[in-house]
């Protein structure tokens, strides 16, 4: 909706009013249509100015009416009429002009943004391109190289850089409204064919021909196989090669392809996955909006190696206390300089002070006495974390939530360690601590409401996408990704290389495939933990055969590789060749072709061919099985949040949704036959065994991924 009034006399005023940020429904855009008419056809209005209610100017079209029958007046037309009035409309900009937000702001004669204004044209985030002429108007009024550069990334601008662009005509550090008034009344009879941006030449630019080369080569690379940021530069395209009615046409005939595509809707999809995680419940009844957290202000972290380091600048960049906490000496000397130096490095790129006082360190346990919440981060090894969790206990003041940043052990039994196991929960954080956005964060069965909340509020303050979980091993993110490593090391042994499986992982949209990504992770540490687990044996040693451990068929190709000191990276070795210790480029290595070869050789394995197809089927199906089975267990409320986890912490390419929205756009009759196709092939792999929920999904329906939530509450009520 939208309301009208005069103010000043002579100046029509018209609200957009759909809170929470006044998308463009199909109400609102009426209500426009309706308003504006009424101010132009009102004779003692001399001039216009737009604004949103709530101090939002507007949050661009109501993207939750993309996937309906849309209605009302089209959003092109629209602002055609405000560009062509006769009297100067001005935007005036509160908050956010994003995506048709902006474009609407683009029609008018004038924009005044206030100084905290963002504005930016973000559809290639979701999947397609601004259609009501951003991609025509913005190339027009700010030149070919920034308009790319702001359409194809998406990205937000502040009210001081669209003023710089000439984007806005007038930034305010007061009230935008009352400013947009005074500069529409100063307009006001004068004439308006140089405001209206449709009209514009667009500036010319040299070599057209190779700017576009350029920008499309290098949009190709990053887009991992997205296609709007492709059509993005092809609307760009046409602003500056054809006459604007023309321009228009391809920007429409773009956004067609774009709008029923499926990377449209997994991208609109992800944007509200991103979302529901935030309203998060356990199955115990605590809910998000229940839930109180306590305040933190203090904050401290045990151990700092890599990850305890990560952990301390993000608390510091989040304007809490940090008590730093390493018993090492020399680590702790290490540590000081590390995170003032990644703490320098952000304030910089942010343009802010560093937050170098924020943080204290000591080598002592009990200088965290008075904190409000304290993150272990010490080695993952479970008897460590336990002495730590009672040391703590006995230390912190009543009420201190204790948090474990294992990256899959039990948190339940940490929690009993202490004297208030309610207080527990895991904060799981991403390497490297300060950049990766996911937190998974952890309840047991005794983590009380508060505490999750505790957790889930500092996330959100630490800007990360946090996602609440049960606690089982490995959680969920690494829960799922012992079967796709597996069913990698399988691949291997049945003749695969890991060139060729990376390869059908990258060309699906991982940045890396899962070979490269281990090298860069370390072999080591997998190692760790499977000779934690008895299965990391020297073969032999368990009297076993050596493919076979604990009943279940299992690859020792990275163990053998870590017994050879192959690490990864780190020692310039691991399933590639790199240049040096630490080297970043990987390539093929010979030894490893033959010490394939060799293996396959002892084992009596006869390598076959194996096609792209398979590999994604067998890792990425087998992924998919465990991600229904942590359905199935309650650990996760929805398919959300491991789409989400997996989209913010593993790679899996974001116009792909993630990897139960993935297995919906499939269909799960196809993901179920595969998994049943594959697990005949090897019935010695319980991980391709499809999961009953699976089954039982197919049986009803294949009913698509939104509707999972309710389908999963009826099938447990059956129960
Ligand atoms: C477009 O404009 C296409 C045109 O070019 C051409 C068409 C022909 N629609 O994020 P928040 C909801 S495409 C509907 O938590 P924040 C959101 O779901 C659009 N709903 O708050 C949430 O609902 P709930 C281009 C929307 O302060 C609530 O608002 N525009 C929309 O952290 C609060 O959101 C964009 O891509 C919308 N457009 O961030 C902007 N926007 O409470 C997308 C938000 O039920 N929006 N909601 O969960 C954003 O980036 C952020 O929401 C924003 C606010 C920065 C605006």
């Amino acid at each position: 909706m939208a309301q009208y009034s005069r103010v000043s006399g002579s100046v029509g005023l018209i609200t957009l009013q759909n809170p929470p940020v006044n998308a463009l429904s199909a109400a609102v855009r009426q209500g426009i249509v309706d308003t504006v008419k009424r101010a132009l056809g009102d004779p003692e209005v001399k001039a216009v100015v737009i604004r949103g209610q709530n101090g939002v100017f507007c949050g661009g079209a109501d993207i939750k009416e993309f996937g309906t029958n849309m209605s009302g007046p089209h959003l092109v037309p629209m602002i055609h009429a405000i560009e062509a009035a006769n009297k100067p409309v001005v935007a005036a900009i509160e908050g956010i002009a994003l995506g048709g937000g902006l474009e609407l702001a683009l029609g008018c004669h004038y924009r005044v943004a206030h100084s905290k204004a963002r504005l930016g044209l973000p559809e290639v985030t979701l999947g397609l391109l601004p259609a009501a002429g951003g991609t025509q108007r913005l190339p027009r009024l700010i030149g070919v190289p920034a308009a790319l550069d702001l359409i194809t990334k998406g990205r937000h601008i502040t009210a001081a850089e669209a003023l710089q662009l000439g984007v806005v005509d007038q930034v305010t550090g007061h009230g935008t409204v009352d400013a947009a008034v005074k500069f529409a009344l100063s307009v006001a009879g004068k004439p308006l064919d140089a405001r209206r941006i449709s009209t514009y030449p667009c500036p010319r630019t040299s070599d057209l021909d190779a700017l576009f080369e350029g920008v499309m080569q290098k949009v190709r690379q990053s887009a991992r196989g997205a296609i709007a940021p492709i059509a993005c530069v092809q609307a760009v395209r046409a602003a500056a090669t054809l006459p604007y009615l023309q321009g228009m046409e391809r920007e429409k005939e773009l956004m067609a392809t774009l709008f029923t595509s499926g990377q449209a809707r997994a991208l609109q999809y992800s944007f509200f996955a991103q979302r529901a995680v935030g309203r998060w419940s356990t199955p115990s009844g605590a809910r998000w909006d229940t839930s109180k957290p306590r305040p933190v202000h203090i904050a401290a972290v045990i151990g700092l190696g890599t990850m305890g380091r990560g952990i301390a600048v993000a608390l510091a960049q989040a304007g809490l206390s940090v008590i730093a906490v390493e018993t090492q000496e020399k680590q702790l000397m290490e540590a000081k300089q590390a995170v003032s130096g990644m703490l320098e490095r952000g304030a910089k790129r942010r343009g802010v002070a560093p937050a170098l006082d924020k943080v204290s360190y000591s080598h002592d346990i009990k200088a965290v006495a008075d904190a409000d919440l304290v993150i272990e981060a010490v080695f993952e090894d479970m008897a460590l974390k336990r002495t730590v969790f009672r040391q703590l206990s006995a230390v912190c003041k009543p009420g201190t939530v204790l948090c474990t940043n294992t990256s899959g052990l039990d948190v339940e039994h940490l929690a009993s360690q202490t004297r208030n196991p309610q207080l527990v929960v895991g904060m799981h954080f991403f390497a490297p601590a300060h950049v990766m956005k996911l937190l998974e964060v952890v309840y047991g069965p005794q983590s009380s409401p508060q505490a999750v909340a505790t957790a889930m509020q500092l996330g959100k303050k630490m800007g990360k996408v946090s996602v609440a979980v049960g606690n089982c091993r490995g959680f969920v993110g690494n829960r799922m990704l012992k079967p796709y490593l597996e069913q990698a090391f399988f691949l291997l042994e049945e003749g695969a290389t890991p060139e060729l499986v990376d390869r059908a992982l990258e060309e699906f949209g991982f940045p890396m495939g899962v070979f490269k990504m281990s090298d860069l992770s370390g072999l080591d540490v997998g190692w760790r933990v499977r000779k934690a687990d008895g299965l990391a044996e020297p073969v032999g040693a368990s009297g076993q055969p050596a493919r076979i451990r604990q009943g279940q068929r299992y690859s020792p190709l990275g163990d053998l590789l870590c017994e050879q000191g192959r690490f990864g990276q780190k020692t310039g070795r691991g399933w590639y060749q790199y240049d040096k210790s630490g080297g970043q480029v990987a390539s093929s290595d010979p030894w490893l072709h033959s010490f394939l070869e060799g293996y396959r050789a002892m084992h009596g394995l006869v390598a076959r061919r194996i096609d792209l197809q398979e590999v994604l089927e067998r890792c990425l199906y087998a992924l998919i099985n465990e991600g229904f089975r942590i359905l199935e267990d309650g650990i996760v409320a929805g398919p959300e949040d491991i789409d989400i986890i997996y989209v913010f912490g593993y790679g899996w390419p974001r116009h792909r949704g993630g990897p139960m929205f993935y297995a919906s756009m499939v269909g799960l009759e196809r993901v179920l036959e595969r998994l049943e196709h594959h697990h005949k092939a090897h019935p010695d792999v319980p991980h391709l065994q499809p999961c009953s929920l699976l089954r039982r999904l197919v049986s009803s329906g294949s009913p698509p991924v939104h509707r999972w939530r309710e389908v999963l509450k009826k099938l447990n009520s059956q129960l």
